[in-house]
């Protein structure tokens, strides 16, 4: 008999809602959930594969102890129990040692850490970190020194919009299934998409305006934007009296940076620059200026996103249908949340080891810094680090200088990785925990804000294929053997449903019809006459007094980007709909569908190294040395080389994908200390590599 399961998709990290049919304990087909209206029955080719993921033996199958030296990939099988015993033998002995705030733990982050929040708090550690150093930490930052407000606080009502603007935002790529629907029905419903990229991603090609912006320059179109529009008078009065502080400062400091100016520094010209700010003063307050995802990569990305935030405040669209609008939870809809999980351990009264909080004031210490924490494990400040669990996270990938994250790794005592895959950060550690993948296992629930908030329930569809675990039975029975059960009086999986719901008035069955809950039949919007930002003065603070005295200038001068030296190019990366980062190259269907990266080159640029389209190229930063195809093409800027992120694992039990294609973070070379001194973000874009034809040309 056929079984229809409502899930959560776990192929990335967007997590969309998903129906599974299955039959006789086997999943026959898995599509969108199409109770969420914007998801329909859609999926992307990544949740397709997901079938296949399960299915594919080059992954861990069992937990594994390390035999050689670390990163050597010599491996032996052992049992749960082996594995658990192993690991609390080792903490107690660094905890003897160095206290119990030597351990740390790593994840992905996203609606279902508070389980491994509570666990790390429960062993009394205040090292919880999650991944966003190297994803949207200028922009959560640069918003929260705006309108006192994280990153995920707005959302895009891209559907009603008159105008899209994205920067670097590559969102028919690198995607979210229900955004990426949205905005198709934007364009359809006569969006204007303006899109400024120096490469051309496939949304260039659904923009109405594309702009090959000079690599590192955004900050500066910004200023030049911000020009046009206050001294145009294109911005909304009414809302910019009610809700902005500042705007005398913010205009004479915008005195210099006339689009003549902004011209010369991006390569866009002044009379587009203007006609563009028309276009925008005509469509406001529909108007959405994305803060950037990935955009924040450059040293001035705090600020260039600080911008963007300032624009959207300029134009009105907050709170405001075909604007930005604030996602609303439980408490919206007049209701209670999830009881948390962490909320059961004890408060951890310990400096962070990453100095969130401390040596960084304006840093968030709910989500921490992984690079700064690096600092810590190599130089012993504030105090040791010796036990590493990461999670869902793979920084051999995701940080930069893979050599050198090795060597400071390898100070650690203890290192787990709880992983569905062999990922190369799993390879270099002590144990592997694997973890049953997502359609084969519960999760906490999760809250779903949004304009009609509501809880949603990843479950499993079927039974796990081998001998793997669900990460709440892993931390929940690590917890235990650490002394540690009683804190989370739990057995099984509906126990801790039934926790979570405690308040909300609602059962278990109330997700059975279609696998989450709404809390409101109504999209809920706030007055917009009686905003409240998070900011000291309740207003958008253009000139944030609290982060200046915390050292951020709200609005510095422009600095120019550094020029690429002689022979070199700045190395620009970015993702494809079908790979989430390095997760799925091996995937058996995904890796068909593209097994391989290339390196875009200018013509120009490509003629002064003698390189044609196809010839094979060596890529080099210090003693780093790849080869790669090259793909030569105007969609990339001159002056930079461009290459999709995740391709060139080395490890050699994912045999499928095992040396094909190069790795763009091995070659930012030192990248690991160099950041956005206000944002935090770590610098990728500003690495630069050397481009050379390859002395044969075999393919
Ligand atoms: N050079 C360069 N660096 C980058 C980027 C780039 O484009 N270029 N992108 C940056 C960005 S935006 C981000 S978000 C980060 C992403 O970096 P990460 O957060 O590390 O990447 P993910 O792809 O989300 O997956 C991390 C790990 O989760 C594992 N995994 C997948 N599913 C499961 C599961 O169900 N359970 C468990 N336990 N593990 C699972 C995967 O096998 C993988 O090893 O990388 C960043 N770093
Ligand atoms: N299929 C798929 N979808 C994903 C992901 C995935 O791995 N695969 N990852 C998810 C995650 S974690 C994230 S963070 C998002 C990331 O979403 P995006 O931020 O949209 O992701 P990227 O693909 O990194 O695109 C970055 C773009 O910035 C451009 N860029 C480089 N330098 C500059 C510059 O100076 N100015 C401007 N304006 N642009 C520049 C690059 O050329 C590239 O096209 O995607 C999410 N969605
Ligand atoms: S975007 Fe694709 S892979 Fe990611 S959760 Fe949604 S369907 Fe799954
Ligand atoms: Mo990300």
């Amino acid at each position: 008999m056929k079984e229809t399961k409502y899930s959560i998709c776990g192929m990335c990290a967007v997590r969309c809602p998903i129906t599974v049919q299955v039959e006789a304990g086997k999943p026959l087909w898995i599509e969108g959930n199409s109770h969420d209206g914007g998801m329909g029955r859609s999926l992307c080719a990544k949740g397709g594969a997901a079938l296949a993921q399960r299915m594919d033996k080059q992954r861990p199958t069992a937990p594994m102890l390390r035999m050689g030296n670390r990163g050597q990939g010599q491996w032996r099988e052992a049992s749960w129990d082996e594995a658990y015993e192993y690991i609390a033998s080792r903490l107690n002995t660094i905890i003897a040692e160095h206290g119990s705030r030597s351990i740390m733990l790593s994840d992905r982050g996203g609606p279902f850490a508070d389980l491994r929040q509570a666990f790390v708090k429960a062993l009394g550690s205040p090292n919880y970190i999650n991944h966003d150093c190297t994803c949207g930490r200028n922009v959560h930052h640069s918003a929260k020194s705006v309108y006192g407000l994280g990153r995920k606080d707005f959302a895009y009502d891209y559907e009603n919009a008159r105008h899209i603007v994205l920067f670097g935002r590559n969102i028919t790529e690198s995607l979210k299934v229900k955004e990426v629907k949205s905005f198709l029905k934007g364009i359809k419903n006569g969006a204007r998409v303006t899109y400024i990229d120096p490469r051309a991603s496939v949304t260039a090609g659904k923009a109405s305006r594309y702009w090959q912006i000079k690599p590192g320059t955004d900050y500066a179109l910004l200023l030049g934007m911000a020009h046009c529009i206050v001294n145009n008078h294109y911005y909304d009065l009414d809302f910019a009296d009610k809700y902005i502080n500042g705007l005398a400062e913010f205009k004479t400091f915008l005195e210099p940076y006339t689009t003549e100016w902004t011209e010369r520094e991006t390569g866009i010209k002044a009379e587009e620059i203007q006609a563009f700010c028309r276009e925008l003063n005509e469509d406001r307050p529909k108007v959405i200026i994305h803060p950037g995802w990935m955009l924040a990569r450059y040293r001035d990305s705090f600020h260039a996103s600080r911008m963007i935030h300032i624009i959207n405040a300029l134009m009105g669209s907050i709170e405001q249908p075909g604007g930005l609008f604030y996602p609303k939870g439980p408490k919206d809809a007049g209701k209670l949340g999830l009881k948390s999980l962490a909320a059961l351990v004890p408060g951890v009264n310990e400096e962070r080891a990453d100095g969130c909080g401390t040596r960084y004031p304006q840093w968030d210490k709910g989500a921490g810094m992984l690079q700064t924490a690096y600092e810590a494990i190599d130089s012993g400040r504030p105090y040791p680090v010796k036990a590493y669990f990461v999670h869902r996270h793979n920084p051999f990938i995701a940080l930069p200088d893979t050599k050198e994250q090795r060597r400071i790794l390898d100070k650690l005592d203890l290192i787990v990785a709880v992983d569905i895959n062999f990922s190369e950060t799993a390879w270099f550690a002590d144990v592997i925990l694997p973890e049953n993948t997502f359609l084969e296992r519960d999760d906490i629930l999760r809250t779903e804000k949004g304009l009609k908030p509501g809880f949603g329930r990843r479950q499993q569809c079927v039974k796990p294929l081998n001998n793997t675990k669900a990460g709440w039975e892993i931390y929940l029975e690590l917890a235990r053997r650490m002394g540690k059960g009683d804190l989370f009086p739990f057995t099984t999986i509906e126990d801790i449903w039934q926790y979570q719901l405690q308040d909300t008035g609602l059962t278990l069955a109330d997700f059975d019809a279609k696998g989450f809950v709404k809390l409101s039949d109504q999209a809920i919007w706030y007055d917009r006459d009686k905003l409240k930002f998070g900011t000291e003065s309740g207003k958008i603070e253009l000139v944030n007094q609290k982060w200046e005295a915390m050292g951020v200038a709200s609005l510095p001068a422009y600095v120019a980007p550094e020029p690429p030296p002689d022979g070199s190019f700045r190395l620009l990366f970015g993702r494809n709909g079908y790979q989430a980062h390095g997760q799925h190259q091996n995937n058996p269907i995904l890796c068909e569908l593209l097994d391989v990266n290339k390196l875009w080159i200018h013509p120009a640029a490509a003629k002064t190294i003698g390189v044609k389209d196809g010839d094979q190229v060596l890529v080099g930063a210090g003693d780093e040395q790849g080869r790669i195809a090259a793909y030569v093409t105007d969609l990339i800027h001159p002056e930079a080389v461009f290459m999709l992120h995740g391709f060139g694992t080395d490890v050699p039990a994912k045999k499928r994908s095992f040396g094909k294609g190069l790795a763009d973070q091995v070659f930012m070379k030192g990248k690991l200390k160099e950041w956005d001194q206000a944002g935090g973000g770590l610098n990728l874009a500003e690495s630069f590599v050397t481009v050379t034809l390859a002395p044969s040309q075999e393919k």
